[in-house]
């Protein structure tokens, strides 16, 4: 199997041969069903944990309903052209989500989801962490801290350009412990970057333990607003509430947005849901199956 990705290294990018899949024009409104998607993406991810490598699993069943909901109902992108100058933008701040990510963009359009099974193999693009090789991947990530930073450079770029075009920075809760978060959040607030929306996926662990009992980052919301942010706080797992605050329109007063987005870390597998164990799994062939029974058991009504 060839190591690259066909869309991306070097070649020029074409135009779409169609208006997007998703855009501007469904914010509001699209209420797109993701209850199949959400369920095959969580598939892919507890499949990818049982390669050789495995994964953070955790963290990306954490993520589903969020980047789903980006991806399918809310943001304006074109999965056949990815590098279409007049899209929206998401950055994985905490990349070691990427599977989730990966399995995301493959069910988007990117690229073919058989792909996935190249995972961790020598040579693959798809690795733990994010990489600007794999077609939909803005920046490398993984060094967490760092993500809002960069979210600031494609908002000023955005206003630069005169467009209504937005950014997405998802980040850990864990991350936010770094202080890298607090200077951006700062520096977004102070020049007004209102096309800047960061997601916190608020699953409550990071990998030794709660945040509560780590390093508490309550009373988040307000800190976030002490920072002169607009804030929505939402049932992460909820894709409609996910839908409203992701997709509503920047304030008169022209601040950033930031979603803190209540999840459950390992959301979907009864065995691992809500402990720190879950952060990384390597699945051998009993777990992987079980994993896939729990997923599927959930889906029948
Ligand atoms: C700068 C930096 N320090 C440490 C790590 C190692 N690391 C990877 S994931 C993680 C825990 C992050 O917790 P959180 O942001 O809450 O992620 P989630 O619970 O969503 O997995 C840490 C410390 C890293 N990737 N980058
Ligand atoms: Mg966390």
């Amino acid at each position: 199997m060839s190591s690259t990705f066909a869309v991306r290294g070097g070649q020029a990018p074409t135009a779409p041969a169609a208006a997007p899949a998703t855009g501007a024009e469904h914010r509001q409104t699209d209420r797109t069903d993701l209850t199949e998607v959400t369920a095959r993406i969580r598939e892919h991810v507890v499949t990818m944990c049982a390669g050789r490598e495995g994964g953070h699993v955790g963290g990306s069943m954490s993520l589903v309903e969020i980047l789903s909901v980006l991806y399918f109902r809310v943001m304006l992108v074109d999965p056949g052209f990815p590098a279409w100058p007049d899209r929206d933008v998401l950055l994985l701040s905490k990349g070691h989500g990427g599977i989730g990510l990966y399995a995301t963009l493959a069910e988007a359009g990117y690229f073919p989801v058989e792909r996935l099974a190249e995972y961790g193999e020598h040579g693959s693009p798809l690795m733990a962490h994010p990489n600007t090789e794999v077609p939909g991947v803005e920046m490398p990530t993984g060094s967490l801290g760092h993500g809002l930073a960069l979210g600031i450079g494609f908002a000023l770029a955005n206003r630069l350009d005169d467009t209504d075009r937005r950014t997405f920075v998802v980040m850990g809760d864990g991350e936010l412990q770094e202080g890298s978060v607090w200077e951006a959040a700062s520096v977004a607030a102070a020049h007004r970057l209102d096309g800047l929306v960061a997601v916190v996926d608020r699953n409550g662990l990071q990998i030794t333990g709660a945040t509560a009992e780590v390093n508490d980052l309550e009373p988040l919301a307000d800190r976030w607003r002490a920072f002169g942010w607009r804030v929505f706080e939402v049932d992460g797992h909820d894709v409609d509430a996910l839908t409203d605050a992701l997709s509503a329109a920047p304030g008169q007063d022209r601040r950033p947005t930031v979603v803190i987005a209540r999840t459950v870390k390992g959301k979907g597998l009864p065995m691992v849901e809500d402990q720190a164990r879950s952060h990384y799994a390597k699945l051998g062939g009993r777990q992987h199956r079980l994993a896939l029974e729990a997923l599927r058991k959930a889906r029948r009504p």
